[in-house]
């Protein structure tokens, strides 16, 4: 079913603010003016991208930002979520400040006000430097305290003017395919590794949001990529409650207060001791934060092995990302994206209110929804059809949920240019604008033009 334009503009309430995201890493390029990040050393690991991109130029940002800003102004959003690159502004984690490369944060953030856009900062979108991943990473315990430091350089900078804080983005990834599992950097495939990797990043999301409020930073939070887990049959039931233990209530329970999910805790016993863990760490965990960030993609169906012949071969369709599971098999129904991903707006709703459920009286926001479509160059337009249903689709979804109690207060759209999908290189392309690889021209794709539209005829306040 196609969501006409119209009606969805009519039921965007004046002060729900619609937004796109990016990632420093996906879109910076100019990696040889700041220190290394975990993502260099992941890359230069043959097999490890699949079209062997790198870091540069990405979409060469770093020189075409101003441009890029003005790509938000034709799109008419109300606010841009970009994250910061830890290792540009201190090159080896922790001691001493690169002002080059916190000076370049600093014009963006005025560039956007100056276009009347709030600036929505990350502070980690996975780009670890280098010498702190050789001193342990998200294993070591030291990590929470260089976190605090770099938290502490942005927040005495940019708390003025920042509308937004997220501590982290999609922690779930950083420890589960990073750590656990190894498509992602710093690609380690060691189960126990990503339990406490999960922990550390709790930590250090706590701590962050102590210097934050320390610094009278407006609106902390922090973006968790959560979802329904759809079991076809009785018997992928139990492998279901532990992968929705894993990506959604091993961060939820704690962050509300519950502390660690006990059925995860035991369950896991054979693979970890969790002697990392103590209730200091459990009580900061648990300071209140204003605002929860959802990424929502897609819903994850499985089905016992018996049942089914085949199992998806899509991203984060690998059960290494959800240690101790029992065997099931991946069974996503089509329509798919280009990553092998079930669009199916129904369960973004369902993802809401389970949410709301699990973290009451918290504002939401959808901090990234979006998918990779094939783009067909049609009369020399990006005729993205596909991806305007996508979006049209969620965000009835997303209106719908509100509409029936959730609290959700904006929805940023993933990505506002085709960038670097991470271990998919340059081969899956999220973007509104389309970026030329090698000239890197800016072109709307019809899904640009579709939020333009939305925005320019949504009631105003
Ligand atoms: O590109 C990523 C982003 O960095 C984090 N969330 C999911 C997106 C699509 O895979």
């Amino acid at each position: 079913m196609l969501v006409k334009i119209d009606e969805l503009a009519r039921r965007l309430p004046v002060d729900f603010r619609i937004g796109a995201a990016t990632s420093a890493w996906q879109i910076e390029g100019s990696s040889q003016i700041r220190g290394r990040s975990i993502w260099e050393d992941f890359a230069a690991i043959p097999g490890n991208i699949r079209d062997g991109a790198g870091a540069d130029p990405a979409c060469d940002h770093i020189n075409r930002w101003k441009e890029d800003l003005d790509l938000l102004s034709w799109l008419g959003v109300d606010s841009y979520r970009f994250s910061v690159s830890w290792p540009r502004v201190l090159p080896k984690g922790t001691g001493k400040v690169d002002d080059a490369g916190l000076g370049f944060y600093d014009r963006l953030i005025d560039g956007l006000l100056e276009r009347d856009i709030e600036p929505v900062l990350t502070i980690y979108h996975w780009d670890l430097p280098s010498d702190l991943q050789s001193k342990g990473g998200w294993n070591w315990e030291g990590i929470s305290d260089s976190f605090a430091e770099y938290t502490e350089v942005l927040a005495k900078k940019f708390a003025d003017r920042v509308s937004m804080w997220a501590t982290l983005n999609e922690p779930y990834c950083a420890a589960f395919l990073g750590y656990a599992d190894k498509v992602m950097a710093p690609g380690k495939g060691n189960p126990a590794s990503g339990f406490e990797a999960a922990y550390r990043l709790l930590v250090a999301h706590a701590k962050s949001v102590e210097v934050l409020r320390q610094h009278k930073a407006r609106n902390v939070g922090v973006a968790l990529n959560l979802t329904t887990f759809i079991a076809e049959d009785a018997g992928a039931q139990a492998a279901a409650n532990q992968m929705d233990g894993i990506m959604n209530r091993l961060w939820l329970d704690p962050l509300a207060g519950r502390g660690l999910p006990t059925d995860i805790v035991e369950k896991t016993r054979n693979i970890t001791d969790w002697s990392f863990v103590n209730e200091s760490d459990l009580a900061s965990i648990a300071a209140p934060i204003d605002w929860l960030g959802i990424n929502y993609y897609n819903p994850q169906r499985i089905a016992s092995p018996r049942t089914s012949e085949k199992t998806g071969v899509g991203n984060g369709q690998r059960l290494d990302a959800y240690p101790g599971t029992p065997p099931i098999a991946f069974v996503p129904k089509g329509p798919l994206t280009e990553m092998g991903w079930e669009v199916d707006p129904s369960s973004l709703i369902t993802t809401l209110k389970t949410t709301q459920q699990r973290f009451p009286g918290v504002p939401f926001y959808i901090t990234e929804n979006g998918g990779a479509f094939p783009d067909p160059i049609v009369n020399g337009e990006i005729d993205d059809q596909d991806r305007v249903n996508y979006y049209a689709g969620h965000l009835d979804a997303a209106l719908t949920a509100r509409e029936e109690g959730v609290d959700l207060r904006g929805y940023f759209a993933w990505s506002l240019l085709d960038n670097l999908e991470w271990a998919e290189g340059w081969t899956k392309r999220f973007g509104l604008f389309h970026v030329d690889r090698e000239t890197q021209k800016r072109t709307a794709k019809r899904s640009a033009n579709f939020f333009r539209e939305l925005n320019a005829r949504r009631p105003k306040a």
